[in-house]
């Protein structure tokens, strides 16, 4: 049967190389996705600990974390309920600096994020360690808003976003992997999107 190259061509439009597998780009939106109600997390009282298996456990409130040397990520996102934003950026503290600063013993292999809301999630030390992970305050230039995580959530954009605790309150050192709120319901442990780690056994 004849086509014309040019709906051929049309068809096979260049799919963005930035774009996972299974993912589509959102464009200039940001989908909210929140599995508890948002909570109201007051900037004065807020503070992030990190704890577990570190020689000096260590907390610090919004204004200590902000005089912190930053560190800004420009890049993508993508969440397992498929959409990706491309090119957008954050900026807060490495999470190397507040895991140097608190000493992480030779024994930890894992950390749990957890937000004030209980949402927990695991990630492998080698996930966050070496530039890979942030704790940020500011969206393109904003603070971070509320329902987006704000004051302060964690990023961990080479994962899955669900990996990216929302009102971020301790990062708690392990030897061993805990799953948090969506692993213990049937999602991957680990969530690397080049490789659909979408759910358990991918
Ligand atoms: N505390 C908390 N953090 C969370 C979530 C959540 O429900 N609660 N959802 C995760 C999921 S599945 C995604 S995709 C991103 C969504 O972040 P966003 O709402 O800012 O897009 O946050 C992650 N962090
Ligand atoms: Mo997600």
């Amino acid at each position: 049967m004849a086509t014309t190259r040019g709906f051929v061509g049309r068809g096979r439009a260049a799919r963005d190389p930035r774009l996972p597998p299974g993912q589509y780009d959102v464009g200039s939106s940001w989908p909210v996705l929140t599995a508890e109600s948002t909570p109201r997390v007051d900037p004065e009282r807020w503070s992030i600990t990190v704890d577990g298996l570190v020689e000096s456990p260590t907390t610090w409130n919004l204004a200590q974390l902000q005089a912190l040397p930053t560190s800004s990520y420009q890049g993508d996102i993508h969440c397992v309920t498929t959409w990706s934003k491309l090119d957008t950026s954050f900026r807060g503290v490495s999470v190397d600096t507040l895991l140097d600063m608190a000493g992480v013993l030779p024994t930890a292999t894992h950390m749990v994020a957890t937000s004030t809301t209980r949402y927990r999630t695991n990630l492998p030390l080698d996930d966050i360690r070496g530039g890979t992970a942030w704790v940020v305050w500011e969206h393109e230039g904003r603070p971070l808003r509320r329902e987006h995580g704000g004051p302060v959530r964690m990023i961990v954009p080479h994962l899955y976003f669900w990996k990216s605790a929302k009102w971020i309150e301790r990062i708690t050192l392990l030897d061993h992997d805990e799953p948090g709120f969506w692993e213990v319901n049937g999602y991957h442990l680990r969530g690397n999107p080049w490789r659909e780690q979408r759910f358990d056994g991918d």
